[in-house]
């Protein structure tokens, strides 16, 4: 087996057990239904079963900036109950959310407020009944480093103001913080050095939760900053789990190149055994790098049925990984119009200006993959277009949009990447519907239609203006994605039918 255990742009893994079923969540940013919950029985083999967030009225997304939103949460389960904690990233400042569960599916309650702001909260609970919620702080009036406070097992909300417990090793940006017992110690385990090329993980140990702390005297643990290209990068950002054979693992997150320097695909979810050492450390055997390959876990296979690509679930709604920018409006996605077809409507909204656009989207998990879509344009309105997408963000995608020009139809390729845009192809077409493609590699995009005797190509896009790299603090991944736009507030419906995504190679 081959690393990532869950591909594609699922940043941030925490991760519990209960039994022998593990669970594990992510981070969503500005993208709904968010924090998607994955289950599995043997630790390689994921599922995804649900979401925390995925009822508008739990949060309004509506204001969040791109890469901002939901950030890393903690998952834990305790007495019966599941705990997701994690940090809404609004324009004014962070607000610390607090949702619970009975069963991880959903359905997931509306949030309580910790009363606390900053980024990556996690929770643990202690043997005696007590709550603690450790975080990092970035604020530039406090010193950087891992902050606790105690919850108030009540009202879930902080006893009091969060205090510094470690520093870190000296790395930047000490985050991600997780706290757990073993052997009569407190460890805090926490990722720094920045959640790019610099990434690492330490730890950290003490008698209680509120130390003091003594670093590992081999700090960090795990690290690839030292390890050229050719492997992960920027690994770190770890949870730890103990598996039915008394076995610890950690799951993180790291991103590879598709090229140098570029990586499309966002932070995907590694797996790797945690051993510890005769004096009470742990270790990543043999030399606390993470390479390709997954070691076995000993634990039975579980692999789930697996799932055809496509839009829509098992129940026709639209497929559980399909997800959309701050809110989904569900009078504009509608799958009961027309049999086997997602309906979208454009409602007035642009894929480029509108917070809340109408399109749906799926995570590309492949560098070399093809995707295709059935798009019918004939009920839209007259000022109406239709596309799939190469999104990273709103201002950072390849549009191949199907619009009206005059009084036929055209097909264009439209780029936006930062502020320049523009539309690069252009060409009539006849009536529809119209079959497109986006076949991906690692070094650009190709976009084509059906022909009688084919596909022709378009035109391309090339990768690396669709990427973290290419744009201001930003931690997501690129989107294939549906969309339907119009000018005007009446209806204005696309169809769209046998979407298809498919790996050509990892
Ligand atoms: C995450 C934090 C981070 O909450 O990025 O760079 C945030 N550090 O740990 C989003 O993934």
């Amino acid at each position: 087996m081959k690393q990532p255990i869950i591909p594609g742009f699922y940043p941030d893994p925490s991760v519990c057990r209960v039994g022998s079923d593990f669970y594990l969540a992510c981070s969503s940013f500005e993208y709904f239904p968010g924090l998607p919950i994955f289950h599995s029985r043997d630790l390689i083999h994921w599922r995804q079963i649900g979401h925390v967030l995925d009822r508008s009225e739990q949060l309004d997304l509506g204001r969040v900036h791109s890469s901002r939103g939901i950030w890393a949460p903690a998952l834990r389960h305790h007495q019966g109950k599941f705990y997701l904690v994690t940090t809404c990233m609004f324009p004014e400042g962070g607000k610390q959310l607090l949702f619970t569960a009975k069963d991880p599916q959903g359905p997931w309650s509306d949030p309580v407020e910790t009363g606390w702001d900053t980024a990556d909260p996690s929770l643990f609970f202690d043997e005696d009944g007590r709550i603690y919620l450790p975080c990092c702080r970035r604020a530039p009036t406090q010193p950087q480093g891992i902050y606790l406070s105690e919850l108030d097992p009540g009202t879930f909300r902080i006893r009091e103001e969060p205090r510094m417990i470690w520093e870190g090793s000296g790395g930047s940006y000490p985050e991600g913080p997780h706290l757990f017992r073993r052997g009569g110690w407190i460890y805090l385990l926490v990722a720094e050095g920045g959640t790019q090329g610099g990434h690492m993980e330490t730890v950290a140990r003490a008698l209680t939760p509120w130390g003091p702390y003594e670093p590992c005297p081999y700090n960090p643990i795990l690290t690839n900053r030292h390890i050229q290209r050719e492997t992960w990068q920027g690994i770190g950002h770890a949870d730890r789990v103990v598996d039915p054979n008394g076995k610890e693992w950690l799951f993180l997150h790291g991103y590879r190149y598709a090229k140098e320097f570029f990586h499309p695909l966002g932070r995907e979810v590694l797996l790797t055994p945690l051993t510890w050492s005769g004096n009470g450390w742990p270790t990543i055997e043999p030399d606390g790098t993470i390479r390709d390959e997954v070691p076995l876990t000993g634990l039975p296979e579980h692999s789930w049925p697996m799932k055809k690509s496509g839009l829509f679930s098992p129940d026709g709604g639209l497929g559980i990984e399909w997800v959309s920018l701050r809110g989904r409006k569900k009078d504009r996605y509608r799958t009961d119009r027309k049999p086997d077809t997602l309906s979208l409507n454009g409602a007035g909204l642009s894929l480029e200006t509108s917070p809340q656009p109408t399109a749906v989207f799926h995570r590309q998990q492949h560098f070399e993959f093809v995707a295709e879509v059935l798009i019918d344009f004939s009920s839209t309105g007259p000022e109406g277009s239709a596309g799939l997408t190469i999104f990273y963000d709103q201002e950072h995608h390849y549009d191949f949009r199907i619009m009206r020009a005059g009084s036929g139809l055209c097909l264009e390729l439209y780029r936006r990447i930062g502020d320049l845009a523009a539309v690069t192809h252009r060409c009539p077409l006849e009536t529809g519907p119209w079959r497109l493609r986006v076949r991906g590699n690692r070094h650009f995009y190709s976009f084509s239609r059906a022909v009688r005797d084919g596909w022709k190509e378009l035109g391309t896009g090339r990768i690396e203006y669709v990427c973290t790299e290419a744009t201001p603090v930003s931690f997501t991944g690129v989107m294939i994605g549906l969309f339907s736009e119009s000018q005007g507030a009446g209806e204005s419906w696309a169809d769209f039918r046998e979407f298809s995504y498919r790996p050509e190679k990892a």
